[in-house]
Formats: structure tokens, C-alpha cells, sequence
């Protein structure tokens, strides 16, 4: 048994024995014990936010690129409401996080005291677990679960709400063990059975998605499909599970998915779905599977227990994590001379073909040309640059044009939220200061989190942000139109000079207007980063009649009706 310490030390010493070296919070009185202790102890590195959703995005983006737990801390009632955004973004993209929550001491509780929330009914649907330590010497035990529970099997948020006297208590108490990440593995009967499923597979495809996709999981997952020459798509914002210049890799399956890539699900006889959640976004809204019995026999595995026969009864469930299953999967005797080898050359030959410049902007030129803008952005970039995006119909570009080429690239959300890009991007680069990092927002999802900026400024994460500015809310217009030609409404944005924003925060600012002039910006933005070391913003004036790679706003509103094209939502 250790001497008496404060509920704020103990934290701590928690917070380090669970191995976290960074905090992103907002500071709130409700807390001030945490934030004196933390003075003491300089490996636990705290960064300060502007906005609470930027703590929690922050937190899962560290969480999403590093496989640590990310951890925020924030003030009772308006600082969890706030932060509330980033627990569903962890939530939907399984992450680790965890978040706590400094809140009103014991004697007033429930008395809907000033700021009082009560945390278990604002978060129960949101995160694996809440609670509220109410005995200091218990923080130990508690700080362990939530790291446990963060990290094992399906992994996702969990919130812990400290009373303010808890954390100014003494207590002698004896410090937990740093968790143990747990995962389940295949056994040798699954393996056996996936091999012979595929043995009888005339049309087989594998989706592979969900983070926990290391390095050697991913390149065990490579050997495997070389293999078997079996074609591989990556599920909806999981892009960088598998190498895009690899012949094998056959495009996403997101929203925008290529019509082509999604007749071939369809038309499957066999699905490998690794890792991959199987939700709306990644089954056309629940229509390339059909639930509860998909058409085609599924092999489902996936870390979570309660995700496996949620929505799909697949042949085969699999219990997993991902490095265990690539690591058989590349164990597994190949499938000899398979006849379904011809298959992946046209698929891979139809997603090059979905990549190329689409003829919308040879009908339609725009003055800055989206797609020739992201060729000059892939060129440039290092093939380990970080990219981060929000939600919006900017994003369909992004998704379609620019590849992915390692693990832990893409930071983007499956859970469709504005504004995490900002705070993404920040976090991103915080973590490896040594990477390239590339903050790709729409005007209105880069003003839900703008504020960040002095974050980035702050701790001199030298970001490259690019404004995609169209001057609406587009993704939400494109529907419109669709809908009701014509009618625009609550749609259209009056934005603020974004280069001047930029400058204001201690950003360098530029803007560009044409398709030409984008290369040589671009080079000046990047001498900007590396001198400065402080962000660079490019706004992109953009065609605010260009509404996707698949919709002109003169083709919806011209004389001859077009047949209403099923549009998809970049949400
Ligand atoms: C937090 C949040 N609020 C609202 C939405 C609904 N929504 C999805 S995309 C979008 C518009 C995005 O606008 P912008 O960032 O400018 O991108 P654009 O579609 O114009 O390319 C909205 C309002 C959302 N996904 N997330
Ligand atoms: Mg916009």
C-alpha cells in the first residue's frame, strides 16, 4: 500500500502506470486537482483545446493512427454535451478513448446542480461503458477497467465521471496494472472451414475494413490474396488497409461506391468480410448483403462478439483481431490454378478506369478542376503522408481519386461527422511530427472546427489544410435539387475570407481559383510548413454548380428531366 495520496494524483499515476504520454483537454474548475498534478508529472504531455469535440477527436484520431488508447478530459455538463460528438465518432469507428469527465461533487448530485450531467444516460447509448468513481481509493480499479474494456475485443469509448471531492479526497490505495489489450484468434476448424469454402468459390471478393489493420496484418493480408489472386476492397473510410497501387486492390465500397465494384459483390458467390462492420455505408444501405441471409456465403470476422450476426448471419463467424486472423489467412495452403484468376484483372483493370478524369468535367469544365487537383496532391505527397477529411461531398472526390498507399494513412470518419478533419489533422501530426499531414475539409465542415487552428498553432503542428470552398452546405444542396430542383433552402453559405482566417490564427494563407495555378501554391504552402513550422491553409475556390464527380446542377435543372441519379451522400 502506497502513502496517502489526492483522488488527482492517483489519477494520474493511473493515467501513466496505463502507459497514456498525452491528454487533450479543456480545462474546467471541476478538475483543478488533475491539472496541479500534472505539473509534476512532464511525460504526461497535456494539450489544450479551443472546443471540447476537438479533445475527443483528437483523442480517437492518436487513438485510430497509434492503436494506444487516446484519452480527453473535460469539464462536467457544457464541456461532455460538447465533447459528445468525438464519444459517437469513436463509438461508430471502434477506437479506444477514453474520456473523463470532471463533475460536480458528490454533496450536490442530483439536485441538477450548476453544470451537473448525468453522464451514464447522456452516454449509455454512445459508449462501451460509464461510470462515476465515487471513492478515490477505488480510481485504480476503475482507471483499469476503462482502459480494458477501451481496448479488448470491439474496441470503443469509455467514460469515467469524477466528482470533484473524489478527486481532492485522500486515500492510500495500491496502483492497478496496465491493461492487456485482448483479442480473440480464428481456430484451426474456422480456418479450416474458410479454406474450404473457398476451395468451392467461383466469384469469391474480400471487403476488409475496422481499425486494428498493423503493418504486418496488412501485409500478411497482401500474401494472402497474391496468393489466391482473390480481388480485395476496402470498406467505406478503411482505404489504407490495403495498398491502392496493388493488383489485387480493387476500390472501396463506400458511399460512391463504383457501380461496377458493387455488381460484383452483389454478383459474388463468396464474401471474406475481414474486420469490416458491414453498416449502411459499406452494404449500399444494407443492399450489396441482404440481411438477415445474404445471397452470397459470408465469411464475417470481425473482434467483436456482439458485431458477428448483428445484421447478417453469416456461414462462417469468425471472432477475431486482425493481426490474428492475417496471420493464419497467409498460413492457409493457396487455392491452386483458381478460376475465378482472371476476375481480379478486370476488376482491378474496372477501378482504374473509375479513377480516370470523369467526362462531367469535360462537359462541364470547371476553373479548378477537382480531380487534376488531387493527381498534383498524390504526386507531391510522400506515400506515408497522413490524410484526414470530414463529411461532405468534397470527401466523394477524395475517396475516388487519391490512393491510399500504407496502413494508418486515412483518418477519416465512418460515423459521416463534420468537423473532425481539423482536429484529426492536429493530432495527426502532434503524434509523428515526422509525417506529412493533409487536412481535406468542405467550407462547412472546416468551420465546425476551425477554431482549432490555434491548437495547431500552438503546438506548432505544421498541418497543410486545404478549404475545398463551394460556398454551401453541397452534399445537403446535391439532395436538394434532386429532390426539390430549384428550391434552395438553408443550404447556401456566406463564408469568411478563409486565407485571411488563416493568417489571423498565425497560419500562412493562400487561395486559388485555377486548375494552373494549384501546383505552384501548393509548392509555396509546403517552403511555408517547413520554414514556419506553423500550418499553411490553401482555399480552393470550387464550381459551386460541380456537386459530385457524378452531378452537374445544369444537368439537374436542365430542359430534359434527367433520370434521377441515385446520388450518394457524402454524410
Ligand atoms: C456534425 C454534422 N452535422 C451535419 C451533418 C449533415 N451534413 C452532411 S454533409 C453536410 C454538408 C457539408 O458541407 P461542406 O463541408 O461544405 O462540403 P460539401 O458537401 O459542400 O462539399 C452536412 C450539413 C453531418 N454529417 N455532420
Ligand atoms: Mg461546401
Amino acid at each position: 500500500m502506497s502513502d496517502s495520496r489526492s483522488g488527482a494524483r492517483i489519477l494520474v499515476d493511473q493515467l501513466l502506470l496505463q502507459g497514456v504520454d498525452r491528454l487533450f483537454c479543456v480545462p474546467g474548475e471541476s478538475y483543478l486537482g488533475v491539472l496541479d498534478a500534472l505539473i509534476a508529472t512532464p511525460s504526461l504531455r497535456l494539450i489544450v483545446n479551443r472546443h471540447e469535440s476537438g479533445s475527443a477527436f483528437m483523442a480517437g484520431a492518436y487513438a485510430r493512427l497509434t492503436g494506444q488508447p487516446g484519452v480527453a478530459f473535460v469539464t462536467r455538463g457544457p464541456g461532455a454535451c460538447n465533447a459528445a460528438i468525438g464519444i459517437h465518432h469513436a463509438y461508430q469507428d471502434s477506437l479506444p478513448l477514453v474520456l473523463l469527465v470532471g463533475q460536480s461533487p458528490t454533496s450536490v448530485l442530483e439536485r441538477e446542480a450548476f453544470q451537473e450531467i448525468d453522464c451514464r444516460r447522456l452516454f449509455g447509448s454512445i459508449s462501451k461503458w460509464v461510470a462515476q468513481i465515487d471513492r478515490a481509493d477505488r480510481i485504480p480499479e476503475f482507471l483499469a477497467r476503462a482502459f480494458q474494456s477501451a481496448t479488448s475485443g470491439r474496441q470503443g469509448p469509455v467514460v469515467l465521471a469524477l466528482p470533484e471531492d473524489v478527486l481532492e479526497q485522500s486515500a492510500r490505495t495500491a496502483d492497478a496494472r496496465c491493461h492487456q489489450s485482448v483479442q480473440a484468434a480464428p481456430s484451426d476448424t474456422q480456418i479450416a472451414a474458410l479454406r474450404r469454402m473457398l476451395g468451392k468459390a467461383q466469384r469469391p471478393i474480400v471487403l476488409v475494413g475496422g481499425p486494428g489493420w498493423s503493418a504486418a496484418a496488412s501485409e500478411n493480408l497482401r500474401g494472402f490474396a497474391e496468393a489466391n489472386h482473390l480481388p480485395v476492397a476496402c470498406a467505406f473510410r478503411y482505404q489504407d488497409v490495403y495498398d491502392n497501387r496493388h493488383p489485387n486492390y480493387v476500390g472501396d465500397v463506400g458511399l460512391g461506391v463504383n457501380p461496377q465494384l458493387a455488381e460484383r459483390i452483389r454478383g459474388a458467390d463468396l464474401v471474406l468480410a475481414f474486420g469490416a462492420r458491414l453498416g449502411e455505408a459499406t452494404t449500399s444501405g444494407y443492399t450489396l448483403l441482404r440481411a438477415p441471409v445474404p445471397d452470397q456465403a459470408l465469411v464475417h470476422a470481425h473482434p467483436g462478439l456482439e458485431e458477428l450476426g448483428r445484421v447478417y448471419q453469416a456461414e462462417l463467424m469468425i471472432n477475431t483481431g486482425m493481426p490474428q486472423l492475417a496471420a493464419r489467412l497467409a498460413m492457409i495452403t493457396p487455392i491452386e490454378n483458381p478460376i475465378w484468376a482472371d476476375a481480379v484483372v478486370q476488376a482491378r483493370a474496372q477501378y482504374r478506369a473509375w479513377q480516370l478524369r470523369p467526362e462531367i468535367l469535360s462537359r462541364h469544365p470547371p476553373e479548378l478542376d477537382p480531380w487534376q487537383l488531387l493527381q498534383e496532391l498524390r504526386a507531391t505527397l510522400p506515400d506515408q503522408a497522413i490524410v484526414c477529411n470530414g463529411a461532405g461531398n468534397f470527401s466523394i472526390w477524395l475517396h475516388r481519386f487519391f490512393g491510399y498507399f500504407a496502413p494508418g494513412t486515412q483518418l477519416a470518419p465512418t460515423s459521416g461527422c463534420m468537423g473532425y478533419a481539423v482536429p484529426a489533422a492536429i493530432a495527426a501530426k502532434i503524434s509523428a511530427p515526422e509525417k506529412a499531414v493533409v487536412c481535406i475539409s468542405g467550407d462547412g465542415d472546416f468551420l465546425m472546427t476551425a477554431q482549432e487552428l490555434a491548437t495547431a498553432c500552438q503546438y506548432n503542428a505544421a498541418v497543410l489544410f486545404l478549404v475545398f470552398n463551394n460556398g454551401m452546405y453541397g452534399t445537403v444542396r446535391a439532395h436538394q435539387e434532386l429532390r426539390f430542383p430549384g428550391r434552395v433552402s438553408g443550404t447556401s453559405l456566406r463564408n469568411p475570407d478563409f486565407s485571411q482566417l488563416a493568417r489571423a490564427y498565425g497560419c500562412a494563407g493562400f487561395s486559388v481559383r485555377r486548375t494552373a495555378d494549384f501546383a505552384e501554391v501548393l509548392a509555396q504552402a509546403l517552403a511555408s510548413l517547413r520554414s514556419r513550422r506553423l500550418p499553411a491553409l490553401i482555399e480552393l475556390a470550387c464550381d459551386p454548380q460541380l456537386l459530385s464527380p457524378s452531378l452537374h446542377l445544369q444537368d439537374v435543372r436542365g430542359d430534359t428531366p434527367t433520370p434521377a441519379p441515385k446520388f450518394p451522400s457524402a454524410g
